[in-house]
């Protein structure tokens, strides 16, 4: 029988073993194998000293739509009139306070719009809507500008309404956990906010010391613990909406239940700034858990991956709060570029998995991560562990999850796909990646990083079968393109998956929709545009494919 037992080079962690026999809750000893929690407002890129390409430039096929008014002297004016106050519009006159608002956080976006408006009302952000939806000036609703797919910045000149400066919370409930609050409000304030009542968001994610819940919605955001907490479909109650007429309006109650009528908030949790601006959410926050358990696994094959998990579900079950992977390459990455990131475990095994527990009962939770760990253990099914003995750990295990992306980012150019594929083919997609670009020449296999492409690797929310395939590259260029797209969109068509999991479609995705919705989809889904945006000055050139000419 294979056993847990402490080893070797890093105390504290779970090692299969045919000797001896020792369960999770003896290793309380210990010590503190990792670096503590770094902050995760996440800063912008720094692969590139020099700003990215003009999108227009780039992708010169995206005209601008000569519908929309060029900005003059008389609408700033007018903007100025609204918000009164001098940080609240932004003009050309402050380039280096602008720029980062044309700036997309990956860098690889960049727009040319000539003003920022950042409201501090819904009220204000009515006024400056309907001005412009009047005079046709195309604006671009902007949160934290965390989003992955180039749907937050310009592509031309449009307007950036930021609702940076709208975050306050307007009121909570203690009995119910019924949150209510400006849509600018960043994701991490709200949950210390929320920390000090012993609640907590429903939604975590690494951008959360950047991104706003009005982002989050917007993107319909999923994360880290969606598998237990749900999507925001279900936990967000309500919203207020401000639509490009001006008119502000309640799309629901902060009520659990209601029946009446159409449910207009869930067309806009991920509508990506398309239909409207969100300018306050009502969302159910759960208690914070009592107790939380986190481990790391080294496991040889995606397979032994898949067990794993049917072995979380089923002995871990109402407890189980996350299950993240990763590949080897991605642990690689972040100690390359993370300071202070330790190796897990004294061995590399090709796939690593973190898991995590929320509960109310330490004791409970303990005795059931025992019995998971102990099976996995017997069965043979995992090579290496480590589990968190406090929060300090913990963290750090969390740490490099969640600094993947920072590292993939300064790697240079970085493509990202955010696909959802049934958990058995999860991997096989990134397999598939990896053949295609080695078949071009462009990728080798063996890991030598030597190929214009120097890695291709998979990690995500396996819980939520939902792949993080990225590939790293020496630069952007037009082939490397042609190599990927559309073939991994016809990959996950064919094994019946989504090309977009949780970041949306953005500027990124919108030419490939049909390989996920249908032709009728995609018409209803103009119907309901030209419904609150007649006038389509709302986040153009994004989410929608082209129209054929
Ligand atoms: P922005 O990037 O500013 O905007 C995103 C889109 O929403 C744009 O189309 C914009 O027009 C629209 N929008 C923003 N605010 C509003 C509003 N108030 N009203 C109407 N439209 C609006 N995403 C995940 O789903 N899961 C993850 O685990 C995850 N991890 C990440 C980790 C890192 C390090 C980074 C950089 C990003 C990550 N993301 C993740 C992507 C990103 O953080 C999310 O998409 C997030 O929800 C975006 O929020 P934001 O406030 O930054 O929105
Ligand atoms: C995550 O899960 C984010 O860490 C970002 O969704 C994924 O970098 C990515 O591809
Ligand atoms: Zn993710």
């Amino acid at each position: 029988m294979r056993l847990l037992r402490l080893r070797g080079r890093i105390p504290g962690c779970l090692s299969a073993s045919s000797q001896g026999r020792t369960l999770p809750a003896s290793l309380a000893a210990c010590p503190r194998i990792f670096a503590p929690r770094r902050s995760f407002t996440v800063a912008r890129t720094s692969c590139a000293a020099h700003s990215p390409v003009l999108t227009a430039d780039r992708y010169p096929h995206l005209k601008r739509d000569t519908r929309y008014k060029a900005l003059t002297d008389e609408d700033i004016a007018f903007f100025k009139s609204v918000i009164k106050s001098d940080a609240g519009v932004i003009t050309a006159d402050r380039p280096d306070e602008l720029e980062p608002f044309n700036e997309d956080w990956m860098r690889r976006f960049r727009g040319q719009s000539k003003v920022v408006l950042r409201p501090k009302t819904a009220a204000e952000v009515a006024a400056l809507l309907k001005y412009c939806n009047e005079h046709r000036l195309a604006v671009v609703p902007q949160g934290g500008n965390t989003g992955l797919v180039g749907g937050s910045v310009p592509v031309h000149d449009e307007i950036v309404l930021s609702l940076q400066n709208m975050n306050e919370i307007r009121s909570f409930d203690e009995v119910s956990g019924i949150l209510t609050c400006d849509a600018g409000c960043v994701l991490e304030v709200l949950d210390n906010w929320l920390a000090e009542r012993g609640y907590m968001m429903p939604l975590d994610l690494g951008a959360k010391g950047s991104c706003q819940i009005g982002g989050n919605v917007a993107t319909n955001a999923g994360g880290l613990r969606l598998l237990r907490y749900g999507s925001l479909h279900g936990t967000v109650l309500s919203m207020e909406v401000v639509l490009p007429d001006g008119r502000i309006v309640e799309l629901g109650q902060p009520l659990r239940k209601d029946n009446t009528g159409y449910d207009l908030k869930q067309l806009f949790i991920g509508s990506e700034g398309t239909l409207g601006i969100i300018t306050a959410v009502s969302i159910l926050t759960p208690r914070r858990p009592k107790a939380v358990n986190v481990a790391m696994l080294g496991v040889s094959t995606f397979e032994g991956v898949q067990e794993v998990f049917k072995h979380a579900k089923g002995e871990l079950n109402e407890i189980l709060s996350a299950f993240e992977f990763f590949d080897h390459t991605c642990l690689n990455l972040v100690k390359h570029h993370i300071p202070n990131v330790r190796e897990p475990f004294t061995t590399q095994t090709p796939f690593y998995v973190l898991i995590e527990t929320n509960g109310s009962n330490k004791d409970h939770d303990d005795e059931k991560l025992a019995v998971f760990l102990e099976n996995l253990m017997t069965e043979g099914v995992v090579e290496d562990g480590a589990l968190a003995q406090d929060s300090t750990q913990a963290a750090g295990m969390w740490s490099i999850r969640e600094t993947i992306t920072e590292s993939l980012a300064k790697e240079g150019g970085n493509y990202k796909y955010d696909l959802s594929v049934p958990v058995p083919h999860l991997y096989s997609v990134v397999e598939e990646m990896q053949e295609r670009l080695a078949s071009v020449g462009l990728f080798d296999k063996n890991g030598s990083a030597t190929g214009r492409v120097k890695h291709v690797v998979g990690f995500g929310h396996m819980g939520d079968g939902n792949l993080h395939l990225n590939l790293t590259s020496t630069g952007w260029a037009k082939d490397i393109d042609e190599a990927i797209e559309p073939f991994l969109y016809e990959i996950i068509q064919k094994h019946g998956g989504s090309i977009s999991a949780e970041h949306g479609l953005g500027l990124m995705k919108a030419p490939y929709l049909q390989y996920s919705k249908s032709e009728a989809f995609i018409e209803l889904m103009r119907s309901m545009k030209s419904v609150f945006d007649p006038n389509g000055i709302l986040n153009p050139y994004k989410y929608f494919p082209p129209l054929s000419k």
